[in-house]
């Protein structure tokens, strides 16, 4: 490796950058050609300083974190779930999941750009008809599996502690599962109650700990949202700020909104109408 060494710092020529870097002259060519690698043309001859080579070759060895997938990489993939959730496929289903977590993907996106809208297919395909109750029952058991596997134990401190359920009548599990691992990969302490829990049993579970931040109650039957709305009223009258689901609420505004209750934004009164 010949440095060249004028007054200021020691500089190397193209050849032994390249060489120092490990890759061939053209490589190193094209990098100072769109400044990747900044260099000095003198006498015709590009002159790189040994620091600047030292901090890339450092930086290349440095291991690079991986690139979240993109948001047509989800969409392709939610269309390869909906196939396989229809076909019954848990292999399938249980490999995209946890290549695309392996890839980055947050469990938050994976619910809501990859899971939730074949879902949502699948239930119009069995209101028309098209699909049978026993695919659709099928698709949900899978997906109830496979998110339960895929529960998240993040490091550091808990934020706090949040009771998630759906009221009695509504026996829609699944949000509760989705809201209960969102709620835990953004590290909040989770009582996962489940489907069709009674209100009193709601109440009575806030009251006896005190431990309890936050109440959710996910509401994906629209005929139990007054029973919804009475427990949370209740609950929220005896000191645990609580919110209530619906149709097109998502789980980033229930994140924002369980962090808001801890601040004493949200869910503490009732909602103005
Ligand atoms: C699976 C399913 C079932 C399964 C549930 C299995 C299980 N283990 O959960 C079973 C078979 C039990 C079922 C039963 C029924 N179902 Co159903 N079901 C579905 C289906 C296909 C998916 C439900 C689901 O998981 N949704 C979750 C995601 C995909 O949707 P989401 O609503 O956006 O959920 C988000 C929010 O809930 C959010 N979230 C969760 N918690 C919280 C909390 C807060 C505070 C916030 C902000 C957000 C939040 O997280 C979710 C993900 O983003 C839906 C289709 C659909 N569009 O959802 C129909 C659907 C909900 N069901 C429907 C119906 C009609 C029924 C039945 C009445 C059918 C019948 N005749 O028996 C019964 C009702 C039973 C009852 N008493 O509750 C209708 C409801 C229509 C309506 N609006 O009135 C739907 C929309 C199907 C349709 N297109 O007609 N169902």
């Amino acid at each position: 490796m010949r440095f060249v060494d004028d007054d200021a710092e020691p500089t190397l020529e193209l050849q032994s950058a390249a060489d120092a870097l490990g890759v061939h002259y053209q490589t190193a060519y094209r990098w100072v050609r769109n400044g990747q690698l900044p260099a000095q043309l003198t006498a015709g001859k590009y002159r790189i300083s040994a620091r600047d080579v030292a901090e890339m070759r450092a930086s290349r060895q440095r291991p690079q974190a991986p690139k979240a997938p993109s948001p047509a990489r989800l969409h392709r993939q939610s269309t390869h779930m909906h196939e396989v959730l229809l076909a019954g496929d848990e292999y399938a289903v249980r490999k995209i999941a946890r290549s695309l977590v392996d890839e980055g993907t947050t469990i938050l996106e994976l619910v809501e750009s990859v899971i939730a809208p074949p879902l949502r297919a699948i239930g119009e395909a069995w209101a028309d008809g098209s699909v049978t109750i026993s695919v659709e029952h099928r698709a949900s058991a899978i997906v109830e599996r496979v998110l339960g596997d895929l529960l998240p134990n993040p490091r550091g401190r808990r934020k706090g502690t949040v009771v998630v359920a759906a009221i009695t009548g509504d026996l829609h599990s699944l949000p509760t599962t989705m809201a209960a691992v969102a709620l835990r990969e953004a590290n909040w302490r989770v009582h996962h109650l489940g489907a069709h829990t009674p209100g009193e049993e709601l109440l009575a579970f806030c009251a006896s700990r005190e431990e309890v931040d936050v109440a959710v109650i996910s509401l994906t039957s629209p005929e139990v949202r007054t029973r919804a709305e009475r427990a949370a009223v209740r609950i929220r009258k005896s000191g645990t700020p609580t919110l209530v689901g619906g149709a097109g609420r998502t789980l980033s505004d229930l994140l924002e909104e369980v962090q808001g209750a801890v601040d004493g934004r949200v869910g503490r009164r009732e909602p103005q109408k």
